[in-house]
């Protein structure tokens, strides 16, 4: 609802800073790689390397693996390079894009195993806050993740799940579902509580304290139809936290038909984001 309505106007707002009259019709854009100048490659290096001094340990071993594997630590990376290897290893590719782009559209790129990220940089005094994907947060926070197997299948499913939820009025429960795992995930393992949310995973303060034991926060782990009917905060660190168990947990929740969940919480009256339901215990990070 209020994502989505800002998601409306931002992708208007970004035009501002997009550059769509070069975009083909699916919102598809040059890179344009040369024209970035050294100061935003140094503002890429100053971001890369406030989240290694603070993700290692904190940040799931998919991500931090995939990220040695890409060289994007030296400056704002070019796309194809990267896309070449992630194409090799799950099948999926980066597209360029200007911005924020319709539903219709992500969701169609998603489904086809394409990935749109921003080709603009955040300006230096964002550094610590930004209200639309730029190209830190969707390379850096977004791309590592899609060279697992498993993640990257379900990124594919909720590309189609997104396509069936246009048709279902489904839209407003399943970005839930997107900004509580893609975005704001967290995953259990034998080590202890780790990230695998790109929202938190590009962000600075967020990522020490989604796993600080004691805050006000919840985390609950993942329960599909009740993320699909749970309200989140965009501009604050999030109240409540979707814990999973494994990626595979990921995949097969969305394996069943969600229109049942979209018929029945469509008359429902969603939870607030710091919800704690009766038989719902809260783990510790
Ligand atoms: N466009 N480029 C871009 N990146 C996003 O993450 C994005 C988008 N458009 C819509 C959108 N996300 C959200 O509405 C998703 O929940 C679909
Ligand atoms: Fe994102």
């Amino acid at each position: 609802e209020d994502f989505l309505a800002t998601v409306a106007e931002k992708s208007h707002g970004a035009a501002l800073r997009g550059d769509y009259e070069h975009a083909d019709a699916q919102y598809v854009v040059q890179q344009n790689w040369a024209e970035y100048s050294e100061a935003e490659h140094d503002l890429w290096r100053r971001l890369y390397q406030r989240q290694m001094a603070l993700l290692p340990g904190r940040a799931c071993d998919e991500f931090i693996d995939a990220l040695h594997k890409m060289d994007a630590a030296a400056g704002i990376p070019e796309f194809e390079k990267t896309s070449a290897e992630l194409f090799a290893t799950t099948g999926w590719k980066i597209v360029a894009v200007p911005g924020l782009i319709p539903e219709l559209t992500f969701f169609e790129h998603l489904a086809n195993r394409r990935f749109p990220v921003t080709v603009w940089l955040r300006k230096p005094e964002e550094f610590n806050y930004i209200v639309e994907p730029d190209v830190f947060h969707d390379f850096f926070g977004h791309v590592p993740m899609l060279f697992n197997p498993v993640f990257a299948d379900y990124m594919q499913r909720y590309g189609q799940g997104g396509l069936k939820a246009m048709k279902l009025g489904g839209l407003d429960q399943l970005a839930r579902l997107y900004w509580y795992t893609v975005e704001f995930g967290l995953i259990n393992t034998p080590q202890g509580m780790r990230i695998y949310g790109a929202g938190i995973l590009s962000s600075g303060g967020e990522v020490e304290y989604c796993l600080t034991p004691g805050t006000t926060s919840r985390h609950i782990h993942l329960q599909i139809e009740r993320c699909l009917n749970t309200l989140y905060k965009i501009d604050t660190y999030q109240e409540t936290y979707f814990v999973i168990q494994n990626f595979q947990e990921l995949f097969d929740g969305t394996a069943p038909d969600f229109a049942p969940y979209y018929e029945r919480l469509k008359s429902a009256e969603p939870f607030p984001a710091n919800a704690l339901l009766p038989q719902e215990t809260e783990l510790l990070p």
